[in-house]
């Protein structure tokens, strides 16, 4: 373990800046291994005589400094690795800081770095500091202007933030361009790149009439692969004005795709930054998956230029603020754009299968961190997803209008400043003219909250008695949370029933427009409704209302009920999900016991119902034909049996398979013979496909189906079906499986995404080979430690979803990946550290898997000089 245990930083002991950075001139002479950057600033003190401390990082070299033109001695200032510290003369002042930097050498892929030999940077969350000496936090704004010069042959490209204002040739083949940003902004939304890249062009005009250049930037071999990314852009900047009413503030706004990053994208001030898997796409090599992926990513960075730029952050344990809010945003503009149904229902997977863990481990935080030793590590599903089901609760208490109404007064209040996620509820109440306090429960408590209602129903009086009670973390000692629950009544029939609140009940439930909402407000709350000829069937939670685990022990009657007859799709959804979850616990029972599994006729029935119902859309029903996903079945236990686990699940689906096979051939030859010949990124298309690859994976459960598998890998020629196909074969360790294999991997050698995909597919193969698959693709030539996409299609994608191999019972797998973490920390802490968060489960696992893979952490706590990022994740696991 380090020697040096780093430091933690607390909210609560934030104080704000006693400097203001008026304006800064930055001068970059590019050069591969060692660039100049000269840092001109005008500072002014805000009171007081407070030495200046800037936050730098071991990275950096430092050349000079002056300070009004006068060259500082080593004695006037103070240097360590992580800081300068400044004792400046006067009160307002001029600051020259010269630095060097080296791009090539920069493997961490923050600050300034190089990607297919194009120059780079990525400053959030605090970047900036290996670029120069600065205030590196969101509160401190500045005017930027940025003058790049470099070589014209090395990069014909040169762009930063804001409007291009000059630009010429210099001697010895260099070239130079200065950029001006006209709004202030805090260094995490610097943004530089240069290079030889091609661009591709468009315009939007905005409903203030302002022509915007819309400009997205690749390397000359992508360049047929930006059209959708084009249109996604403009869709976006169409929504957020109909929406949201809120319209592009500059001339321009560029997007720069690049195969090195260590997230999804960055929103730095019109000039985003990406991971090309979120802009390249043709339908040949992207699945519908990724076009999905491309819509919402570039919207979400597009929408940031209000909730995020425009308005800020105070400090890094505000992210949520502008996180959250960000992705709510960019979830209603997928859901107009496609099916809300269908979106909302993806969501509540991805919350339940990435987020519910996150809570429930050794990470868990509140949506507002109360402190980090590395802010990297607090880019999590709960700042990101938790945060944005938090800012739906205020949509859902609010309504449409009151939230818009709520959003204008944020913006009208709070533009051009660094604000807190107190001021955006302040703007919300207000806007409404309502108290919504209670609210702040929801950032400041970790876990996720388990609602648990008990129902009494008097045959006498007619009366309904529903107790909601809320436990967070096993425990009814927390602050209590306002959990608003849409719901109904109806009877055996399907029918609904009416909602009659008692007088004491009336002032706690409300008809909204998504539908009758009931809030609960105390650890135990009692709701009444009269007049009910018969014990009604309760449909809870309609629309996920909130993000909490309902525990309420429905009957499978009920539930079948539900299933084919509720008004609420996710209900629907939710219910078949429940009896499919009954049968998978019901079968872990029976391993345990060394009984037979069976398949029951409560599921059967409902599956049956759905795969017949000719009615619904294609894309639920095939969410519905779905088995719960091994991650979710497994968070529902406090000792996790794998074997158990992952044999029940694997009973069901060949259960099914046999089951309904009649049904899903006929089902999937209808679809495939229906599918039209030219892909379409369009709603029904994407259903089509949904659906029809739902059937071919259930039925290549069948061995003898596999032909139909390899037939559709060779007769199709989008990148969905392609996919789907070796997908469906990919658990069978079949020769015609190897044969797709190798032809797809000749096919598309020369494409970095699909071959991603390729060792994604190898590394989540269940089979006894799999560890020995995966430990010999690092072998692979196509095999780097430099491209954090293959990190995390190879090593990820085999911790996340390889259940076979990374939990082998000898421990081997746990082991591969301990000393991957630990290879990967040297090069890139930042992916080492979301790798080592794979281990958080082991808590949890049953023996012998828990020691084994304790045992693993502890050889990655032990190694010498770990990263700040990974110490405080094994730190905290093994806690
Ligand atoms: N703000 C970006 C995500 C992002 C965060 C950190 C990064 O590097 C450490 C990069 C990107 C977003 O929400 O899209
Ligand atoms: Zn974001």
């Amino acid at each position: 373990m380090t020697k040096n245990i780093p430091q933690e930083h607390f909210l609560k002991d934030y104080q704000s800046p006693q400097y203001e950075i008026k304006s800064v001139y930055l001068t970059f002479y590019l050069s591969p291994n060692k660039t100049q950057v000269i840092n001109h600033m005008v500072v002014e003190a805000k009171g007081g005589k407070a030495p200046l401390l800037l936050d730098g990082d071991k990275s950096l070299t430092l050349v000079s400094i002056k300070e009004n033109n006068q060259l500082l001695l080593k004695e006037d200032y103070e240097l360590n690795s992580e800081s300068l510290t400044l004792f400046p003369k006067s009160n307002q002042f001029e600051l020259e800081i010269v630095t060097e930097v080296d791009p090539e050498s920069n493997t961490y892929l923050e600050g300034l770095y190089r990607t297919n030999g194009n120059y780079c940077t990525q400053c959030e969350a605090e970047g900036f500091r290996r670029i120069t000496y600065y205030m590196d936090r969101p509160d401190v704004l500045s005017s930027f202007t940025t003058k790049i010069v470099a070589d014209k042959a090395e990069s014909k490209v040169l762009l930063s933030n804001g409007n291009l204002i000059e630009s010429g040739d210099l001697p010895n083949n260099q070239h130079y361009a200065v950029w001006e940003d006209p709004y202030k902004k805090p260094c995490y939304l610097f943004a530089l790149v240069a290079g030889n890249l091609e661009v591709v062009e468009d315009t939007f005009v905005t409903q203030e009439n302002r022509e915007v250049a819309l400009k997205i930037y690749v390397e000359a071999r992508n360049l047929d692969k930006c059209e959708h990314a084009m249109q996604s852009l403009k869709k976006s900047m169409q929504w957020d004005e109909e929406r949201f009413g809120l319209a592009y503030d500059l001339d321009v706004y560029m997007i720069v795709a690049v195969d090195d990053f260590n997230m999804g994208a960055m929103e730095n001030k019109g000039l985003n930054v990406f991971n090309s898997k979120y802009v390249l796409a043709k339908p040949e090599s992207a699945t519908d998956h990724d076009f999905e992926g491309i819509e919402s990513v570039i919207g979400h960075e597009y929408f940031h230029n209000w909730t995020g730029n425009r308005i800020t952050c105070r400090d890094w344990f505000q992210l949520t603020l502008k996180e959250g809010l960000t992705v709510f945003r960019d979830q209603e503009f997928t859901a107009d754009m496609l099916s809300p149904d269908v979106k909302r229902i993806e969501d509540v997977k991805r919350l339940r299968n990435n987020q519910f863990p996150e809570d429930a481990g050794p990470m868990a935080h509140p949506i507002q961190p109360q402190s980090y030793i590395e802010m990297n590590n607090f880019y999590t599903m709960t700042v990101y997803e938790k945060g944005a089901e938090v800012v739906r609760l205020y949509h859902t208490l609010l309504g449409e209008k009151g939230f818009q109404q709520g959003m204008k007064r944020y913006i009208e209040c709070f533009d051009g400043q660094a604000v807190t996620i107190q001021d955006f509820r302040q703007a919300m109440a207000e806007a409404n003219d309502v108290n919504l306090n209670q609210m702040h429960h929801w950032y400041i408590q970790p876990g996720t909250p388990h609602l648990k209602v008990t129902k009494t129903y008097n045959p006498i009086t007619k009366c309904l008695a529903l107790k909601f009670s809320q436990f967070l973390n096993g425990k009814q000692v927390h602050l209590p949370l306002l959990i608003p629950v849409l719901f109904g009544f109806m009877d055996e029939e399907g029918t609904a029933l009416p909602i009659k609140p008692s007088i004491s009940t009336k002032n706690k439930v409300t008809q909204t427009e998504k539908g009758m909402l009931l809030k609960v407000t105390q650890l135990n709350d009692t709701f009444e409704f009269m007049g009910l000829e018969t014990e009604p069937y309760l449909s809870l939670l309609r629309h996920f209302s909130a993000p909490v685990s309902l525990d309420y022990k429905a009957t499978e009657e009920e539930l079948m009920v539900l299933a084919s007859h509720d008004s609420d799709s996710f209900v629907r959804w939710e219910s078949i999900q429940k009896l499919a979850m009954l049968n998978l616990k019901e079968n872990v029972i029976r391993f345990e016991n060394s009984e037979p599994f069976l398949i029951l006729d409560s599921y059967l029935n409902a599956f049956k119902a759905v795969l017949e119902d000719n009615e619904i859309d294609l894309a639920l029903k095939s969410l519905a034909m779905a088995l719960p996903d091994v991650i979710y079945f497994s968070e529902q236990y406090e000792e996790v049996n794998m074997d158990a686990i992952l044999a029940s699940h694997n009973f069901l689906k060949k259960a099914i398979a046999e089951f309904f096979e009649e049904s899903l051939l006929e089902t999937y030859q209808a679809l495939e013979a229906s599918e039209k010949p030219k892909y379409r990124y369009h709603k029904e298309d994407i259903a089509n496909r949904m659906l029809k690859n739902r059937c071919l994976n259930y039925l290549l459960q069948l061995p003898k189906h596999f032909d139909i598998g390899v037939a559709q890998y060779q007769n199709h020629h989008n990148m969905t079906d392609v996919l789907a196909a070796l997908e469906a074969m990919n658990h069978l360790a079949r020769v015609e499986r190897a044969q797709c294999l190798e032809d797809f991997y000749q096919r598309w050698q020369s494409d970095n995404l699909v071959i991603d995909k390729w060792f994604a597919l190898q590394a989540s193969a269940q089979s006894d080979q799999a560890l020995e698959d995966v430990k010999k693709l690092t072998k692979h030539p196509d095999f780097t430690y430099h491209t954090p996409n293959r990190l995390r299609s190879l090593l990820g994608v085999f911790g996340r979803l390889n259940f076979a191999g990374f939990h082998d019972k000898t421990g081997e797998g746990y082991q591969f990946l301990a000393e991957e973490v630990l290879k990967v920390d040297k090069l890139n802490p930042q992916v080492a550290a979301r790798l080592a968060s794979l281990f958080s489960q082991w808590q949890r696992l049953a023996e012998p898997r828990k020691t084994l893979m304790y045992k693993a952490i502890e050889h990655i706590a032990s190694a010498e000089d770990l990263s700040k990022d990974v110490f405080e994740i094994v730190s905290k696991t093994l806690k």
